[in-house]
Order: structure tokens, then C-alpha cells, then sequence
């Protein structure tokens, strides 16, 4: 998979070269570009915001260093007629939808993502219609509270959609028994030693009887389910 981000910050994605990320990277599994978007300013100050029509607080960010940003991410390799066949633009908006895992998973066969990190008060408007004639576009947000641009969104979802790309993590039996894979939360793990400065291990998951350790587990992501997110069960 390839994944681009435009940003004007790309220190902050350097952290995408530890961890298991990082040999993705390194194995070839993800192609992932940061490109800075003062690259593309049009002046000498390399400005890439200015005060939003209509008045109002904060700086938007000026439409046209973007375009060229994303024309000249989405010109390798793309053909220019079909936006259906582009690239998935995704734009970190706390005014967005909101990402789930479902959408990690869609998104983990996508060959091509590229990332838009606003900051400031947000981007022209017109930046995502013009995104739409190269690609597809979503809008999409991490969840109810604000952050001060989309770099840190961004690099929740590359790591939420990258480690679902075949390959990136080593054993694809860990994927599935995940909190929010089947709707549930997970289940409670243990490890040695069995007695721990007075906590005990529960005892059915010392019994070796994988039908009683299934239903236990089963029943935990339930009630975990109902008491820390009951908005996740059906009604
Ligand atoms: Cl995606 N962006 C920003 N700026 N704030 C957020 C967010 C995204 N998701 C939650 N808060």
C-alpha cells in the first residue's frame, strides 16, 4: 500500500520509522511519503494561509498550494479521467465522519491514500471538491473533542490501517480476537505468574478447558461491553 501526507509538519510523522510500522516500511509492505505543504506555496514567504471570508477568527489555509500538492501526488500513477479509479483522499476533520474500525479494515485493500493535515482553522472548502475530480474524498474524525490539526489524527489511522495490510503484523490470528473487530469490546487477558502480589488469575483460565475459557471470555467482553460502552450493544 502506498500512503502519502500532506502536512506542514512532517516531523511529526517521523515516529513512522519505529516500531512495527516502521519494518513495514522497511520490508516494502508500505510506501509511506511526507511531503511538506510550504513546498508549494506560491510566494516567498511560503505562506499557506490567510483570513477566512466572512470574517471570524483564525486562518484558513489557501486553496492553491494544495492543489499542487495533490496533483502532483496523484499524477504518478493514476489516470487523470476517472476519479472513481484515483486516490483515497483522506482529510482529518474533527467536522467529519467518524472512523471506526470497519473503515480501517475497508480502507487496509485501498492501493493508494493520500492524507490531507489541516491545521489552523481548517482548509478552503473548495480543496476537497477539487480533491474529487482526481480521486475519492472523505472527511473523517477520531472522535468528539479537538485537536489542533490532523497530523496526530492522521497517524492514528495510518497505524489503524496499516497493521490490517496483509503481512504488517506477524501473526494474523492476534487481528481477529481484537476489541471492536466483532462489535465487542475484548476480553481481559492474564499472564504468569497465576498468584500476583495477592491478585489471583481467574481460575477457569487455568483449567485447560478451552469450551468453559471461550463462554468466559465471551461473557466478559459483554459485560465490559454494557458497563464502559453500552452505546456499542443493540438496543
Ligand atoms: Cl481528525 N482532526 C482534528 N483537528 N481534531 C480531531 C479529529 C481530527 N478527530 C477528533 N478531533
Amino acid at each position: 500500500m502506498r500512503i502519502d501526507v500532506v502536512t506542514i509538519f512532517p516531523a511529526f510523522f517521523d515516529v513512522l520509522e519505529v516500531s512495527l510500522l516502521g519494518r513495514a516500511r522497511g520490508a516494502g509492505l508500505l510506501d509511506i511519503r511526507v511531503h511538506d505543504l510550504r513546498e508549494h506555496a506560491t510566494d516567498r514567504h511560503r505562506t499557506v494561509d490567510d483570513t477566512p471570508y466572512g470574517g471570524g477568527a483564525g486562518m484558513v489555509m489557501k486553496p492553491e498550494p494544495w492543489a499542487l500538492a495533490l496533483d502532483e501526488i496523484a499524477a504518478a500513477g493514476h489516470d487523470a479521467e476517472d476519479a472513481a479509479s484515483g486516490p483515497l483522499f483522506l482529510f482529518p476533520s474533527p467536522a467529519g465522519e467518524r472512523f471506526t474500525q470497519s473503515l480501517a479494515r475497508e480502507w487496509s485493500h485501498e492501493p493508494h491514500i493520500v492524507f490531507g493535515c489541516g491545521r489552523y482553522e481548517g482548509i478552503d472548502e473548495r480543496v476537497f471538491s477539487y480533491a474529487a475530480t482526481i480521486g475519492r474524498v472523505r472527511l473523517v474524525s477520531l472522535g468528539d473533542y479537538v485537536l489542533n490539526g490532523g497530523e496526530v489524527a492522521a497517524m492514528a489511522m495510518i497505524e489503524a490501517v496499516g497493521r490490517l495490510v496483509p503481512g504488517v503484523v506477524g501473526n494474523p490470528e492476534s487481528l481477529v480476537e481484537e476489541s471492536h473487530e466483532d462489535g465487542l469490546l475484548e476480553y481481559p487477558s492474564y499472564t504468569k505468574p497465576a498468584s500476583w502480589r495477592g491478585y489471583e488469575v481467574p481460575d477457569v483460565l487455568l483449567s485447560g478447558h478451552h469450551g468453559r475459557v471461550a463462554q468466559w471470555r465471551r461473557d466478559q467482553q459483554v459485560e465490559r461491553t454494557r458497563t464502559r460502552r453500552p452505546d456499542l450493544l443493540p438496543e
